[in-house]
């Protein structure tokens, strides 16, 4: 396939100029992941696409949103839960589900697969509309990620419903899934699902220090998550970004570090800078884990300054990591996790011959 004669572009930016970026239809604002609750001039200027997900910002109250952009024309439309924007090459997506619709889906226990399995479904039906672009990321907030959904932890029941959905649309479940995340919400709401999607090659990355989490030994659940550990896609423009996925403290399939927030940190870099090898072996692209753009995703947020302190020591604080991190209080999808960072690069580069 040839790179896309219509390049996507992400970039970090306070929340305020992003809205009035969109309000003024300078760029093509295909999509944007926000997060935080912001007041009313900022929300006002993304209403109604779509909403931010409700995540409290931590250390200082900037919001930030990721905006995905690109210099085409857009349409946008609705698909079962699913609202889209799309343009060029190009699909941005978003659900928002309400605690509602998940009493309402499914009996005693199985309402948060089967909200699961619907959005994943309308999802599907979204990239079929489309022509089958590939998922570039994933991310997926559930409320109360490990309480018990009905004899089952609900984020176990998200994992059944979410394969039974890529199975069912003949999609890559196992080896080449998409890179994705999965946070924990404290609201009362429902899941919130977002993604980006592209007619590009996408290719997956799975990281050697960990046993792929499709693989994950039935005790975890009854079905595996639904992930890659990164993707690179090229954006166009003779660029190539690189998504990775949430991580967390786990070598092989095993947590470690339980009750130590710092060493869950040092685990997790390691993690990272594991991936960042692998997705240089893969490409041209002088990828970094310095030159990256994180989202911190913390337990507890008292715990903070001494994680951001750490960070600065291990990657600079000068570095773009530090400059465009952004820390998050919500819960891993493992009680015993207390940290998950993910990350985003863009580089000049193009991907190696597979
Ligand atoms: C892990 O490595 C930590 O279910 O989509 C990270 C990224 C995690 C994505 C998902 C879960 C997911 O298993 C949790």
């Amino acid at each position: 396939m040839n790179p896309p004669p219509t390049a996507l572009h992400m970039a970090r930016r306070p929340a305020a100029s992003a809205g009035a970026e969109d309000a003024a239809g300078r760029a093509g604002v295909l999509g944007f992941i926000g997060y935080g609750r912001p007041a009313g001039a900022a929300a006002a200027a993304h209403a109604p696409w779509p909403t931010r997900i409700a995540v409290r910002p931590l250390l200082d109250h900037t919001l930030r949103d990721d905006v995905w952009s690109t210099p085409a024309p857009l349409h946008q439309g609705q698909t079962g839960v699913v609202r889209w924007r799309a343009g060029a090459q190009w699909l941005f997506g978003a659900a928002d589900l309400d605690a509602a619709d998940e009493a309402s889906a499914g009996g005693a226990g199985g309402g948060t697969e089967a909200v699961a399995h619907r959005v994943y479904a309308d999802l599907f039906a979204t990239l079929r509309e489309h022509g089958n672009p590939a998922l570039l990321r994933l991310w997926n907030y559930l409320p109360r990620i490990t309480s018990d959904g009905g004899g089952l932890e609900r984020y176990r029941q998200f994992n059944i419903g979410r394969q039974r959905a890529f199975l069912e649309a003949g999609q890559a479940a196992f080896e080449g899934a998409p890179a994705a995340c999965a946070l924990g919400l404290r609201t009362g709401g429902g899941l919130s699902l977002r993604f980006v999607a592209g007619h590009t090659p996408v290719r997956a990355l799975e990281n050697p220090r960990q046993v792929p989490a499709y693989r994950y030994p039935e005790r975890y659940g009854p079905r595996a998550p639904t992930f890659s550990r990164a993707a690179l896609a090229p954006l166009g423009e003779g660029m190539l970004a690189l998504l990775v996925s949430g991580t967390a403290s786990i070598v092989g399939h095993e947590s470690l570090h339980a009750g130590d927030t710092l060493a869950q940190l040092d685990e997790t870099l390691r993690n990272l800078r594991a991936l960042i090898e692998a997705a240089r072996a893969q490409s041209s692209a002088p990828f970094s884990l310095e030159d990256s753009s994180p989202v911190i995703y913390l337990r507890h947020a008292h715990e903070a300054p001494a994680v951001r302190e750490r960070l600065a020591q291990a990657l600079g604080g000068p570095s773009r990591f530090m400059r465009e991190a952004l820390f998050l209080e919500a819960d891993i999808c493992r009680p015993e996790l207390d940290i998950e960072i993910e990350t985003l690069a863009c580089a000049r580069g193009e991907l190696a011959a597979s």
